[in-house]
């Protein structure tokens, strides 16, 4: 039963800051504390809350980085009265694929953890690897090609772990530790992802893996919800215990740590929910369901939806759904987000989001026919990197004039979403337009959260088109999980560097797994923390979060600009691909 003043805490442990939110039972949200890596732990000395390597390959960020942060965080809730005895449960989020070597002996130290001791300096000497990799790492393409080979193929293990080989996932880095420094991987008890390595920390024992973030290792059989063999074998010996068992997204895993009983006050009940990765735990707060399909923006831009029947293909990524363990979600990510919108921002429109609104008011969609290609990485969706912008001749030119720059480079990452997206399968039918926009303006009357999945991509024009906004709405209101992309272009400044992000909630309810669970939805700045009462399931608990509001209507005529554009846009991308 809740009880007055309880309230719940959400953690997200992103590239660039970790974040906490707590909400009460009445949705309100009731405090908001983040720790930004660059700015306020600069002995670190990290940009963007990673260190790149000098081969630009190899991305890390220092594990202790994160501890302390952690740290931080607390402390400074602390420093404003945020009462923690009030916690009835913490749950949390984790950028995906990162991982994180516990040394022998690590699991004693987090069992008991002196009170009178900060986190970072309890656990200086807990890691076997003090440079985690992280997602945006792409060191590892020889152990994907092993992984690959050792188990048929790229669709095989696409068609076990619901992705081909990718280098940001964890197998392969794993594979890459065991290869170049085998006496790190021999010294490693527990390999956590970075979602299950702050719930541990909570925790102050090692947490399972769930389901949904542990689909993001090409380990993990989606189908039977366990290690496969065969993936482990490839990648390094004795890797099945070092991983752990995996358990639903939604497990209580236990209390916290008397270690936050007796430092900050928490109650000893507190319930600490299995973590899951930034993307399942998107798709679970922005109240996704079949048909959905959802855009987030943040340092990777990822558009992701949910999916029944899994069909892996050799492009995108299936993983196990985080709200449903027997459905799955699909995700394509997209390495160049925003700090590739940022880089044309400064260089483009005098650092100003005003002035990059002004660029794109300016020019049409369809940018008189010139057309970009921004990846100031290696991407991911394709791999491919370098700046290549075409004129309407399919000319390669190496400059455009800065306004028609500021629209290739948002047109160019838009087009992108729905090209791969369609590749997944989706199609955008006659009159989608025109159906779209009559069903967005009706959903949002009746309150209803879904209408036509293609709203979000048919306008590509439309969200690109800031004059097109209805000055009479309200731009920052959007809870259509499928008008998201909509409303965050035009607030691009509010969105720059966010991640969406979701958290879990437990109502400690264990007798009952499938709904002895809260789950907290919240949407970057104007949230809403969302709760149900105990007991409930999650459809549940998500009823009572705002009702979804219109924030543009899709303008019909873009589909008729986007449509061929779309095809000429993935021609382009192979002539860049074979070039590259
Ligand atoms: C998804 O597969 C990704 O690699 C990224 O979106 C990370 O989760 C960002 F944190």
């Amino acid at each position: 039963m809740a009880a007055a003043g309880d309230c719940y805490l959400g953690v997200d442990l992103s590239t660039q800051q970790i974040k906490a939110m707590a909400i009460d039972d009445n949705l309100n949200v009731i405090h908001e504390t983040n720790v930004k890596f660059d700015d306020d732990l600069p002995e670190f000395g990290t940009q963007g809350g990673v260190h790149v390597h000098s081969d630009k390959l190899t991305v890390t960020t220092p594990v202790l980085l994160w501890v302390k942060a952690l740290d931080m965080l607390l402390e400074r809730m602390k420093a404003s009265n945020f009462d923690f005895s009030k916690l009835k449960s913490l749950s949390g989020t984790g950028q995906q694929h990162g991982s994180v070597y516990w040394k022998n002996g690590a699991s004693q130290t987090l069992k008991n953890m002196p009170d009178d001791h900060s986190l970072h300096q309890i656990l200086e000497s807990s890691f076997a690897v003090k440079e985690s990799p992280i997602w945006m790492d792409s060191s590892t393409t020889e152990e994907c090609q092993l992984l690959e080979k050792s188990v048929g193929g790229p669709q095989r293990l696409a068609d076990i772990t619901g992705s081909r080989a990718y280098e940001r996932f964890t197998g392969n880095q794993i594979a890459k530790i065991n290869k170049k420094n085998p006496e790190d991987y021999k010294k490693t008890e527990r390999i956590s992802l970075v979602s299950s390595f702050v719930a541990s920390l909570f925790l102050g024992d090692y947490a399972a893996i769930d389901y949904s973030d542990g689909s993001g290792m090409n380990l993990m059989d989606i189908h039977a919800h366990s290690w496969s063999q065969q993936c482990l074998d490839a990648c390094a010996p004795g890797l099945k215990e070092k991983l752990g068992v995996p358990l639903p997204s939604h497990s209580i895993l236990g209390s916290v740590s008397p270690y936050y009983v007796k430092r900050f006050g928490f109650s000893s009940e507190c319930k600490v929910i299995a973590f899951t990765g930034d993307n399942p735990a998107s798709l679970a707060g922005m109240r996704l369901q079949q048909g959905d399909i959802a855009v987030s923006l943040g340092t990777s831009d990822t558009a992701f939806l949910w999916i029944q029947d899994p069909k892996p293909t050799l492009e995108g990524h299936i993983f196990c759904n985080p709200v449903d363990s027997s459905a799955y979600m699909a995700l394509i990510c997209f390495k160049n987000g925003s700090l590739t919108r940022e880089k044309i921002r400064d260089e483009s429109a005098s650092g100003s989001w005003d002035e990059f609104a002004k660029a794109l008011k300016a020019t049409c969609p369809g940018n008189n026919g010139n057309l970009g290609f921004y990846f100031d990485v290696m991407e991911i969706t394709p791999a491919v990197v370098g700046i290549h912008r075409f004129n309407t001749r399919n000319c390669k030119v190496s400059k455009f004039p800065k306004e028609m720059e500021v629209r290739a480079v948002i047109e160019g990452q838009m087009l992108a979403k729905r090209a791969y997206a369609e590749k997944l399968g989706f199609k955008v039918s006659a009159g989608t337009v025109e159906e779209c926009a009559a069903q967005l303006r009706s959903d949002s009357k009746q309150g209803r959260p879904h209408s036509n999945p293609w709203s979000v991509f048919i306008g590509a024009a439309q969200l690109l088109t800031v004059s097109r906004r209805s000055a009479s709405t309200p731009s920052k209101v959007a809870k259509t999980p499928n008008m998201l992309l909509e409303c965050q272009f035009p607030v691009l400044d509010e969105f720059s560097g966010y991640s969406i992000s979701t958290w879990n909630f437990a109502c400690g309810n264990e007798g009952d797994q499938s709904t002895g669970y809260r789950r907290g939805f919240f949407e970057p700045r104007y949230t809403a923390g969302l709760q149900a009462a105990l007991g409930q399931s999650f459809g549940n608990v998500v009823k009572i979060a705002p009702a979804p509001k219109l924030a543009v209507t899709p303008a019909c005529e873009a589909n008729k600009v986007y449509g061929p554009m779309l095809t000429r846009y993935m021609e382009l991308e192979k002539l860049v691909q074979n070039k590259c």
